[in-house]
């Protein structure tokens, strides 16, 4: 712990990936762990466009479930340590896995949502686009052209945006630091970020609760969980 606390210390470019487990203790259910399922469904089963044009229904009912879960939801130690580091670092790029809008919320400002935000909406035909946090209907319309919106968010199956994954690689591939914290590991393309930036010659962090595919090639593995970590490392 002290030796990845004065690397944090030291570096000049650091480069964070994040994922449900940092949200855990805000009260956000992980994807993967035992609160995964949603009504005996997978999320990688909803959070699917098939599966979407399929049960519209079913894809809204598992959205608007998770959107007033977490209207109730406030940002951890862990957001608020990771805002921290921000401010201290000279340069932070923090890249989140999350839809869930809480680093922001935590004042953390340099952040590449990979997967979208929850928030906003879109429209399923044109180019309508806007953030939304009310209560929102069983299936939402589109204000302008009146079709179905969806959640702005990528779903498995679909490209996240270019520019979007093209910033996290060039990140990866200049950090002196890579932290990934509290994410399964499992989820491509973010998953193969840690090795990316391995390969090009950054310190490798990883803060999870459980072991996962990424813990053999991290330079360090800290288990526990990410605000009790984050909390002794950052200054
Ligand atoms: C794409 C938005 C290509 C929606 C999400 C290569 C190999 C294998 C598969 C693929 C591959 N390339 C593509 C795929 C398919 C797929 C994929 O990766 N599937 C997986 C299941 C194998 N990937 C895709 O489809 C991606 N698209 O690659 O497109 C393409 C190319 C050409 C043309 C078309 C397509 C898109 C992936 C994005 C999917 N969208 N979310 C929504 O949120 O509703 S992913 C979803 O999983 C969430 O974003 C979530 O954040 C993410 C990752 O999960 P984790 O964050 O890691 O969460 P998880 O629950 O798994 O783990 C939590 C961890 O926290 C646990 O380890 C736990 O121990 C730990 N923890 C718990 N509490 C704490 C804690 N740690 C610390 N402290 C605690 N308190
Ligand atoms: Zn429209």
């Amino acid at each position: 712990m002290q030796t990845v606390m004065a690397l944090v210390d030291g570096a000049e470019r650091i480069a964070v990936l994040t994922g449900a487990g940092v949200s855990a203790e805000s009260g956000v259910p992980t994807f993967r762990g035992e609160d995964g399922l949603w009504k005996n469904h997978r999320a990688e089963e909803l959070a699917h466009p098939e599966t979407f044009s399929r049960e519209p229904h079913l894809v809204w009912e598992f959205y608007n479930w998770r959107r007033s879960l977490l209207s109730k939801c406030k940002p951890n130690r862990a957001h608020h340590a990771l805002a921290a580091l921000e401010a201290h670092a000279s340069s932070m790029l923090l890249m989140t896995q999350n839809v869930d809008g809480l680093h922001h919320m935590a004042g953390s400002h340099n952040v590449i949502e990979m997967h979208g935000n929850i928030w906003r909406v879109k429209c399923t035909r044109c180019t309508y686009l806007a953030e939304d946090y009310s209560e929102l209907p069983e299936l939402p319309k589109c204000p302008s052209c009146g079709d179905l919106l969806r959640p702005d968010v990528v779903w498995f199956g679909e490209q996240l945006e270019p520019g979007t994954l093209h910033s996290c690689v060039e990140a990866a591939a200049h950090a002196d630091i890579f932290m990934t914290v509290g994410t399964s590991g499992i989820v491509q393309p973010a998953a193969s970020l840690a090795d990316l930036a391995k390969r090009h010659g950054a310190v490798t962090v990883e803060i999870n609760l459980d072991p996962t595919p990424n813990s053999g090639l991290v330079d360090f593995s800290l288990q526990g969980k990410a605000a009790d970590i984050l909390d002794k490392l950052i200054p």
